[in-house]
């Protein structure tokens, strides 16, 4: 089964990595098993410093899927890379991230969704579901209908973004999302590794209700 909470670490260049290797340390023991690095505006050097910090900080069995850049995913031994419509597309991020590393690919519209399934990327973000704050310029809002299209168009496993919060996961794992993704929620709780274990145990109870697709 895919992770149901795709936690996402916004690192800034001026944030020292050992309170991102904290937070990351936190996640994990709180069962968190996917933790994205995202890294927008700091250089590559220092992005691979801290993934390979990051890697080496969490057990085995919790993947750590590199933002945008394939290369950094393939040097620093990640579990994976997560590539936008304006980064290199999954065929080419494949060949530098050949399987078991995961490539996602974001979509935020029908069409995209759809060149999306014909690729060989193992799983599909869809969003934003809500407004955002985090991402710059973000995309224009496709809200829960999109997910519940996308569900039906694919198998691959879904994982919505965009403004999630506690309050809001149940209803998009209701409109069929395997996994969310989030950033501020989580980050900017006062504990993120408890607010991690409400979202893993609202997963297990929106997920049970559903049933299968
Ligand atoms: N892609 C679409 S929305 C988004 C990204 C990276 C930001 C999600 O952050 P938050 O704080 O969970 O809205
Ligand atoms: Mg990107």
């Amino acid at each position: 089964m895919f992770p149901t909470l795709y936690a996402i670490v916004d690192a800034t260049p001026a944030q020292p990595i050992e309170s991102l290797v904290s937070l990351a340390h936190k996640l994990a023991d709180a069962g968190v098993q996917v933790i994205q690095l995202r890294a927008k505006h700091t250089p590559p050097r220092q992005f691979h410093e801290i993934a390979r910090a990051l890697i080496t900080a969490v057990p085995q069995n919790v993947r750590i899927i590199i933002n945008d850049r394939p290369d950094i995913a393939s040097i620093a031994i990640a579990a994976g890379v997560h590539v936008g419509q304006e980064d290199l597309p999954v065929e080419a991020a494949r060949q530098i991230c050949p399987s078991p590393q995961w490539v996602g690919i974001s979509t935020h519209n029908l069409e995209q969704l759809r060149a999306a399934d014909h690729t060989s990327a193992d799983y599909i973000a869809v969003g934003p579901i809500y407004p955002t704050a985090t991402k710059e310029n973000p995309d224009p809002v496709v809200g829960l209908e999109l997910i519940r299209v996308a569900r039906k168009l694919t198998r691959k496993p879904l994982v919505a973004i965009g403004g999630i919060t506690i309050k809001s996961a149940g209803e998009v794992f209701r409109a069929g999302a395997d996994s969310v993704a989030v950033i501020s929620d989580l980050l900017n709780a006062p504990d993120p590794a408890q607010r991690a274990r409400e979202y893993l145990a609202l997963a297990a109870q929106a997920t049970a209700a559903r049933g299968s697709f």
